[in-house]
């Protein structure tokens, strides 16, 4: 009888890549947040595949980046913590990545970490770019890695099985699954809700302003018939609490409604949201706030 095994495949790759497509398509549900905009992902999420001889937990991570100033220092952090903790890495390529460079960047980086690696190149039901292709697989072979191809936008667009299967034979034994087999992530509803309303934040609202507010919530009442939730969307200006109100309260309307949605069909009751918005310009650098929103690497 072959053994068990069970190990953690980090997913990596540039902003927009398509990560957290990924993983929610792999678990059919939607765990991590996804955005059009780059830079959504800021902790790790977790997504669970349990079987008879094998678990593996697929980890979501932030993208690639530059800049190391305020969330950015941790979003690299959180970055190389879940490439060093991972046992299998997939470097996660979108055709539509503009330059050839930031494939080979992400190609180098994933194989310089010595652990099986394998790529998916995402979006190929984007017509118009996939003449890129061939250039990109030979980037891969050139590094003598497996490659998978598809589109997580489409139910039936990722080639789940073989992926899964090249998983499972690179991950380590372990005597048995990491996490209950009955799970398809870890996080609680209450991170997996504050995820939700920070993308609809993302969503809804321009330029510097979601990669510069934070969600917490304040109060979980599960005393009530309907749950009552109480978040906190803490933003870094005064201008910018207005404009995630909006006119008439009509932002935070669109993004409590739409939130409220996703969080029932998650939650699979009926929920009731109340949202604050706060200003608190020193977040980023207040490190118990930072630790509290889960931006904070711990020490292993
Ligand atoms: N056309 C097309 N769009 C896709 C596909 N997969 C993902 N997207 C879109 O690409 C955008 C980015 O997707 P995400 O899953 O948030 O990308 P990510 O790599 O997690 O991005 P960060 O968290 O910002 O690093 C979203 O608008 C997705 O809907 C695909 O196969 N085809
Ligand atoms: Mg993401």
């Amino acid at each position: 009888m072959s053994e068990f095994r069970a190990g953690f495949v980090g997913l990596i790759g540039q902003p927009n890549a398509g990560k957290s497509s990924f993983l929610n398509r792999f678990v059919d549900e939607k765990i991590a947040a996804v955005t059009p905009k780059p830079q959504t992902t800021r902790r790790r999420v977790l997504g669970i595949i349990s079987d008879d001889v094998s678990q593996v937990v697929f980890v979501d991570a932030p993208g690639l980046i530059k800049t190391s100033t305020g969330i950015n220092s941790f979003l690299s952090k959180e970055l190389q913590s879940v490439m060093d903790e991972s046992d299998v890495l997939i470097a996660v390529l979108g055709l539509d990545t503009e330059s050839p460079e930031m494939v080979d960047e992400i190609l180098d980086m994933v194989a310089s970490k010595k652990k099986p690696w394998c790529a998916f190149i995402n979006k190929t039901d984007l017509q118009e770019k996939t003449h890129r292709l061939g250039k990109i697989i030979e980037k891969i072979e050139l590094r003598q890695g497996a490659y998978f191809t598809g589109t997580c936008s489409h139910e039936e667009g990722v080639p789940k099985s073989a992926i899964l299967e090249f998983c499972r034979k690179s991950l380590p034994n372990n005597p048995g699954p990491l996490y209950d087999a009955e799970l398809y992530t870890p996080h609680s509803m209450r991170e997996l809700s504050v995820e939700i309303v920070r993308e609809k934040c993302f969503e809804f609202l321009e330029k510097e302003i979601p990669y510069q507010l934070a969600v917490r919530i304040i109060k979980f009442d599960e005393t009530q018939a309907i749950p009552h939730i109480y978040f906190e969307i803490m933003v870094s200006k005064e201008t910018h609490k207005g404009i995630v109100i909006g006119k008439s309260g009509a932002t935070l309307k669109k993004i409590a409604s739409e939130a409220r949605q996703e969080i029932e069909k998650l939650m699979g009751i009926k929920v009731f949201l109340q949202f604050h918005v706060s200003v608190r310009p020193l977040w980023m650098k207040n490190e118990k706030m930072m630790e509290e929103l889960g931006y904070v690497i711990s020490p292993k």
